[in-house]
């Protein structure tokens, strides 16, 4: 991928030179509240005994999410992984029937049976996160391939983390959309760990993205918390991709501040790197920050957006906790042999 130089270019120049309206800066800082705000409540629910199971919290990834979806088509298909809440709100996914769906209630994305980790819409093209690291990536060569045999205009985001790409699946899946020119965007999001390993103590060579090379694949290594720098790159890549000249793969540098799960005491890590990452390195402070600059808020309208984001959250929680939970005499229901 071509690499520009934004360095010298202002916030405000970046945005007229990428077309972005006034609307779309800040819906995309509305989603980027909402995700956290749904994350933060997530923690607390599962805190008071409301979530069975477990949960991955993205706080902290959010500009990869929200970047990729101002730059894809609402119709393009989406591979998930684990770690997955903020790309189905990106994607415009109800919270109200996420929300249920983690409470296992009938109303819930999957009937309740899901949880967490496992939420599917395929009416949104939303074609399912999944608990099996990197389970989600050869999928992807199917649905490419499906898509490139009927001739569709759609596109297959599949999103991984930094320790799925040690897996095998990751370069057979890569090698087979190279090789077919499959219309696959492949966004791996580093969020430094895999679980608790460093991922300096589990790749060979980094930045990861650079793997793609081996097969004749573009690449980038990005800051995944500067959202307009995910944006940009996302949309050059998906020209790529539905010009029909194959695959892209995108490496977002992101960091995420809760544990790897429910069962994670931080041990592996500082509390002075968590600390200089919420600090130093917040995507939504970051943007926070740019769009006062350019006047687009201020504290007044932060202080309603953080209310209103809360009153949906805290909405969706009590349509979780009004909800059916799933008649037991349908439990077969959905299984297939
Ligand atoms: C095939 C497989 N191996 C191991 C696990 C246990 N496990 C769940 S998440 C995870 C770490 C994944 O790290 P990464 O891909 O970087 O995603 P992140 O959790 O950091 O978002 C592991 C080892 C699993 N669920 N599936
Ligand atoms: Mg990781």
């Amino acid at each position: 991928m071509p690499k520009k130089n934004q360095k010298q270019e202002t916030f405000i120049e970046r945005v007229s030179r990428l077309k972005l309206s006034n609307e779309q800066l800040l819906d995309a800082y509305v989603t980027m509240c909402t995700i956290r705000q749904f994350e933060l409540m997530a923690d607390k629910l599962y805190a008071m005994g409301k979530v069975h199971g477990t949960m991955h919290l993205s706080a902290g990834q959010e500009a990869v999410a929200v970047g990729l979806s101002l730059a894809v088509r609402k119709d393009d298909y989406f591979i998930n992984h684990h770690r997955g809440h903020g790309h189905f709100i990106a994607k415009d996914a109800e919270v109200n029937l996420m929300m249920a769906e983690f409470m296992g209630k009938d109303t819930g994305y999957c009937r309740g049976r899901g949880g967490s980790m496992h939420i599917a819409d395929f009416t949104s093209n939303s074609l399912g996160a999944n608990g099996i690291v990197g389970g989600g990536i050869p999928h992807s060569v199917g649905v490419g391939l499906a898509l490139q045999m009927q001739r569709r205009q759609e596109i297959v985001i599949t999103v991984f983390g930094d320790g799925a790409s040690n897996e095998g699946v990751f370069h057979e899946a890569l090698n087979m959309a190279a090789l077919w020119k499959l219309p696959n965007l492949y966004v791996c999001e580093n969020n430094k760990y895999g679980m608790s390993m460093d991922i300096a103590n589990a790749a060979a060579k980094l930045p990861i993205a650079q793997r793609a090379e081996g097969y004749g694949i573009p690449w980038s290594y990005i800051d995944g918390n500067d959202l307009l720098t995910v944006y940009e790159t996302m949309r050059d890549a998906v020209a790529h991709i539905r010009s029909g000249e194959g695959p892209v793969l995108v490496e977002a540098q992101t960091y995420r501040y809760f544990g790897h799960s429910k069962s994670d005491r931080n041990l592996y890590r500082t509390k002075e790197e968590i600390e200089d990452w919420r600090n130093t390195k917040d995507p939504i402070q970051r943007f926070r920050v740019e769009l006062v600059e350019i006047g687009l808020l201020n504290e007044a309208r932060i202080e309603e957006i953080d209310r209103e984001t809360l009153k949906v959250i805290e909405a969706a929680v009590a349509f979780a906790e009004s909800s059916p939970e799933p008649d037991p005499a349908t439990v077969m229901e959905f299984v297939y042999a």
